[in-house]
């Protein structure tokens, strides 16, 4: 299915003269170059979207499918290349071996380059066991005791690096789902130091202009311990590594009010910030739509997400990536939704006035310091985010034009009823 882009000019020309006033207000309160300087970042800003997270997820409890859903790595990256067309946010795909292994790997990359797509982190999966694998990860994997298990791992990652090298792609994501359900399971000792030399095993085959990723989360699926539990933890191998590993934050991987903004500044501190898995959570891993629950938060970690650009020159770029599963909502909608809090929380991060910051920090003035924060907090971004739309040729409000477009509808017709994506 295709959008016309006329279609998206004509929507976006019915929503102009309001956005015009909107944006003369906001424009009143913030200087001119301040608010130029917060569109152009704004259009720059690209977020990858997860392969996995296009069809409907589902529980252990069970799934729901709407219909229309991606059959084919193909096909998800058309949905993405729909997306991005709607918001022109979305310009990545971050793909998951074995679920996305290309085909016709130049069909893919002409298909994705045709649609806007350059290929974000490669992630692999040693947390399912593989058809005509010889070796179970029931155990672990780079952390297993058992050798040859850990061995297959650590080929497989290579794998997956050598296809992410044929897409374009210029990191591997490792999540690790190695960990125990029982006290006594396994000695902590043993399972980290296979890890570690198993993730050093992989980074000797990275190449040169590539990054690791080493994501980190405390519970799920295993519920006693999990090996890379948290930032410490994944900044410890990050380390042993080498200067091109890194951690990866994803925002459900916290124990309940945990700081992520302080855990941020301080990786960004050390240069060692490599990527983000954006989404939203009450309770664990929910997986819920980025600032579905908890905006204010964002706002704070995109507040140190700014500084850390501004002032960690020994923090390289990040991968921005969504790390989403939809269980109820159309992902394509969920998407855009999570896009649009995403660039919610950066305008607003932008706008904090961070000269009065550092005065009030630096006089000790408390309320000062709150009042700044939340004034920029407090603004209506929104004619910033649509004026950055408009100058993209995206649609000033990509799930209404989504919607009046009859996007979901057209896949049906098209794909069916009865799709399954690969993937959770
Ligand atoms: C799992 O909880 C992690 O968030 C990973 O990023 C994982 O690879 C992804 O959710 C797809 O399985
Ligand atoms: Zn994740
Ligand atoms: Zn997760
Ligand atoms: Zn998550």
């Amino acid at each position: 299915m295709k959008i016309d882009q006329q279609q998206i000019a004509d929507l976006n020309q019915k929503h102009s003269d309001l956005h015009k006033r909107q944006l003369e207000n906001l424009m009143a309160v913030f200087s001119g170059s301040l608010t130029e300087k917060v569109i152009n970042k704004l259009i720059d800003f690209q977020v990858a979207l997860p392969s996995w997270a296009l069809g409907a997820g589902g529980t252990r409890f069970g799934r729901f499918s709407y219909g229309g859903e991606p059959g084919s790595l193909e096909q998800k990256i058309e949905d993405i290349g729909l997306v991005h067309q709607l918001t022109k946010t979305a310009g990545a795909v971050s793909l998951h071996i074995p679920w996305d292994i290309p085909e016709d790997i130049h069909a893919v990359k002409q298909l994705a380059n045709s649609l806007g797509i350059v290929f974000d982190a490669m992630n692999s999966n040693t947390f399912q066991d593989q058809e005509g694998a010889g070796k179970s990860y029931r155990h672990g994997s780079l952390s297993s005791v058992d050798k040859a298990a850990r061995e297959q791992a650590i080929a497989h990652n290579i794998e997956v690096i050598r296809i992410g090298e044929q897409l374009g792609s210029k990191s591997l994501t490792v999540w690790l789902a190695d960990g125990a359900n029982f006290p006594g399971q396994y000695n902590f000792q043993t399972v980290l130091q296979h890890t570690e030399d198993s993730l050093k095993a992989i980074y000797g085959h990275l190449p040169e202009d590539w990054k690791l990723l080493i994501e980190y989360k405390p519970y799920e699926p295993n519920f006693y311990s999990t090996v890379i539990q948290d930032w410490g933890t994944s900044f410890m191998l990050a380390n042993a590594c080498g200067e091109k590993a890194f951690t990866l934050v994803d925002l459900g991987h916290h124990l309940p009010n945990t700081n992520i903004e302080q855990i941020v500044a301080t990786l960004m501190m050390k240069g060692k910030l490599g990527g983000f898995h954006f989404n939203d959570s009450k309770y664990g891993d929910d997986d819920l739509t980025v600032g579905a629950i908890k905006p204010y938060t964002l706002f704070l970690i995109f507040n140190e997400l700014v500084y850390g650009m501004e002032n960690n020159p020994q923090n390289p770029p990040l991968a921005w990536m969504i790390d989403a599963s939809h269980n109820i909502k159309d992902p394509l909608e969920d998407l855009i939704q999570s896009l649009d809090a995403i660039l919610v929380a950066y305008a607003q991060a932008l706008l904090v006035d961070r000269e009065a910051l550092r005065e009030a920090q630096q006089t000790r003035d408390v309320a000062g310091c709150q009042e700044i924060l939340q004034e920029a907090y407090r603004t209506d971004v929104r004619p910033l985010l649509k004026e950055a739309r408009m100058r993209s040729g995206a649609a000033v409000h990509p799930l209404e034009a989504y919607r009046s477009l009859q996007v979901r509808k057209q896949l049906i017709e098209e794909r069916g009823m009865k799709v399954r994506a690969t993937g959770l």
